[in-house]
């Protein structure tokens, strides 16, 4: 079965293929579908913006499609950088603007809780399905670790000590909000 995973981001890419490897399921990424726009992430909340992303190109392609929509949840920053995460810093902000902004906010904050949460929009054969992963972790002050992208090298998932950024992919993939998603996303496609 081919799929299209409608995302822009070559890392998140990158972990669906190694979820996915070993079953029947192909991935097709935007590129190969020819097409290369930013699809405008308008909704708030991240079910919302993962509905929107995955519709958009059922509705342009009429293909079978799934999107990601992700966020980091901060306890002491009420839930920032949440939907927002990646504009935290403002438009067309690089990763380490991003985290530079957030380590700033939480200066001098004793609680460092935080989770990732993934939503992400199936649209198989028309039906929309929708799944979600969450990991918890804490936020550290000094970015460690040169792997994963985005929030990774100051986020320590609970039960290890090392950042995502550190951690090998497979364990990211193992535990991570993204890896729980796409691991229902599989048994579900398998399912049907
Ligand atoms: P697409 O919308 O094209 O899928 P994106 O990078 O814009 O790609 P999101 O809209 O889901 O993805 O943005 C979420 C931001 O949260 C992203 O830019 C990263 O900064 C961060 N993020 C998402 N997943 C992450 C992960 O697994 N580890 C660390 N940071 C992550």
């Amino acid at each position: 079965m081919k799929i299209v995973f409608a995302t822009n981001n070559k890392h998140k890419l990158e972990e669906a293929q190694a979820k996915l490897k070993g079953t029947e399921i192909e991935i097709i990424s935007l590129e190969e579908l020819g097409f290369n726009e930013e699809i405008e992430e308008t909704a708030e909340t991240i079910d919302g913006n993962a509905i929107i992303k995955a519709e958009y190109i059922f509705d342009k392609f009429n293909v079978n499609v799934f999107a990601d929509d992700t966020g980091l949840e901060v306890e002491s920053l009420n839930g920032a950088p949440g939907v927002y995460s990646s504009r935290y810093a403002g438009e067309h902000v690089t990763y380490e603007d991003n985290v530079n902004k957030l380590l700033k906010e939480m200066r001098g904050k004793e609680n460092r809780n935080a989770r990732f949460l993934t939503a992400i929009c199936l649209i198989l054969n028309g039906e929309k399905h929708i799944f979600h992963g969450i990991v918890n972790g804490k936020i550290i002050d000094v970015p460690q670790g040169i792997g994963g992208f985005g929030y990774d090298p100051v986020f320590v998932p609970d039960g290890y000590t090392e950042t995502f950024a550190e951690l090998p992919l497979e364990i990211k993939n193992k535990i991570s909000h993204r890896g729980k998603a796409l691991e229902e996303l599989r048994s579900f496609l398998i399912k049907n």
